[in-house]
């Protein structure tokens, strides 16, 4: 199976910027729907979806040497080190042969958002915010039921002040830059859906 060499130089520097794909940064708190919505968002208007959790707990079971740290970062709902989640992402999206990401769950902090620039050259075209009240996002997370190890309730509390403390100036960050679309999460997951398709929809293709 000899390697095909492409005369493309669309991975000089390992940089994914020359591809120039569009990335939306997927965020909002622990269980407010995130990758609900992005399974939704995948289905109809073609983007690939790229959870940041996903993609560490898969590193986990992979057994790779970053393995054990993860896995205890995220069982105290602590954020995993920039370079380790950015390589992940970086891999994710050069494998891929979209050229539309959602990216789930990342960046959570500003040193996060910071690095992911400096190191993709990627502007996201604009951030999904996924607002809920915390009741609602504990209810939903201590009922999902899939094993997760942070789904209990001390490390649940944690995730939330990590969320409160680290992640929302990421949000405020992006909100003085006008790229904010907030979305009011704390509906049924179809009317979510209608909120969140109104943004991916074209505007000469709604119906006025
Ligand atoms: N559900 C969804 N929508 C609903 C609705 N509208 N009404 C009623 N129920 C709804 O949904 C959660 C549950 O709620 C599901 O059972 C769903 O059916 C139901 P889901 O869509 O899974 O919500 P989501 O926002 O994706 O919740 P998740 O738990 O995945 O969010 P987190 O942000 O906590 O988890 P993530 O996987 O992104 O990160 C986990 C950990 O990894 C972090 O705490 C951190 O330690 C680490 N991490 C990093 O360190 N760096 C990163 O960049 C990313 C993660
Ligand atoms: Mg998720």
């Amino acid at each position: 199976m000899g390697s095909v060499v492409k005369s493309t130089n669309k991975e000089v520097n390992g940089s994914v910027a020359v591809k120039n794909p569009t990335v939306v940064f997927v965020l909002g708190g622990p269980g407010s729907g995130k990758g609900t919505q992005c399974a939704n968002i995948v289905e109809h208007f073609g983007y690939t979806h790229l959870s940041a959790g996903d993609l560490l707990r898969a590193e986990i079971k992979s057994g790779s040497e970053n393995g054990t740290m993860i896995q205890n970062m995220i069982k105290e709902g602590k954020i995993v080190p920039s370079e380790v989640t950015i390589k992940l992402l970086q891999r994710a999206m050069q494998e891929n042969g979209n050229d539309k990401f959602l990216i789930d769950g990342f960046p959570r902090n500003e040193e996060n958002r910071a690095a992911f620039e400096e190191v993709t050259k990627i502007e996201p075209a604009f951030v999904l915010f996924f607002d809920c009240p915390e009741e609602e996002m504990e209810r939903r997370l201590l009922s999902r039921n899939q094993g997760r190890e942070d789904d209990n309730i001390e490390t649940i509390r944690k995730r939330f002040k990590v969320f409160l403390e680290s992640s929302l100036p990421v949000i405020e960050h992006y909100t003085a830059r006008e790229k904010v679309r907030k979305i009011d999460a704390g509906r049924p997951v179809e009317e979510v859906f209608e909120s969140v398709k109104a943004l991916f929809t074209p505007k000469d293709e709604k119906a006025d």
